[in-house]
């Protein structure tokens, strides 16, 4: 017989991205993020206070099996390290082929992703922006804005998080603030897959 697993229903505030009844909310601080930020003077000179950068409200924690969905949001506060903008630590699905869909709640900044390879691609997040990450692109966000970034995320349950890659071999582009505004260059740490770091 089927085992029905029994519909739900959570609430996002759209005054600030919270679930308040999230089975799971994790806090990301400057510490957990330790190596990711391409200054490392700016990024020690954070050290003792070592601010929040952004949280993960989870909807569920729906099993992690074909077929089912699970979905959350991300609130990355504003600020920078250095010239770098505030971001998330940036995976790849443990499934390489799993996609994503990011819906844009508040806020501005940047879906960025990329290939294993390099290839960089970013993509605009403003509030209704809907933002896809077909399989195999690493991705990480980034507010570039002087408010909260809130985003919805939206992914199959059974994807997983390779976070090991992007330790690796960091991202290709950074995203930092240059006059004043935003712009993603190259990162000349990065290392392509396959290849060791010098
Ligand atoms: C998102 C991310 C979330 C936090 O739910 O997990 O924005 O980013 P990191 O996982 O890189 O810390 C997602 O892409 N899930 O697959
Ligand atoms: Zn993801």
């Amino acid at each position: 017989m089927t085992d029905y697993m029994m519909p739900f229903t959570r609430m996002v505030h759209l005054s600030d991205g919270t679930i308040p009844d999230a089975p799971l909310i994790q806090t990301r601080r400057l510490s957990d993020l330790s190596g990711c930020f391409a200054d490392s003077d700016a990024e020690n000179a954070l050290s003792a206070a070592n601010p929040i950068i952004y949280e993960v409200y989870e909807a569920t924690q729906n099993p992690e099996v074909v077929g089912h969905l699970r979905y959350s949001t991300t609130v990355i506060r504003p600020g920078k390290v250095g010239d770098e903008y505030h971001m998330t630590r940036g995976h790849y699905h443990a499934l390489g082929d799993r996609c994503e869909l990011y819906y844009g709640l508040m806020g501005e900044g940047y879906l960025l992703l990329q290939t294993p390879e390099g290839e960089i691609n970013a993509q605009r997040l403003t509030p209704g922006a809907m933002a896809y990450t077909p399989p195999y692109w690493g991705h990480r966000s980034v507010n570039t804005g002087k408010d909260n970034l809130v985003l919805l995320a939206v992914y199959p349950a059974d994807a997983g998080y390779d976070y090991r890659t992007i330790a690796d071999q960091g991202f290709a582009a950074l995203v930092v603030e240059r006059d004043g505004k935003p712009e993603i260059v190259p990162n000349p740490r990065f290392v392509k897959a396959g290849l060791q770091p010098e």
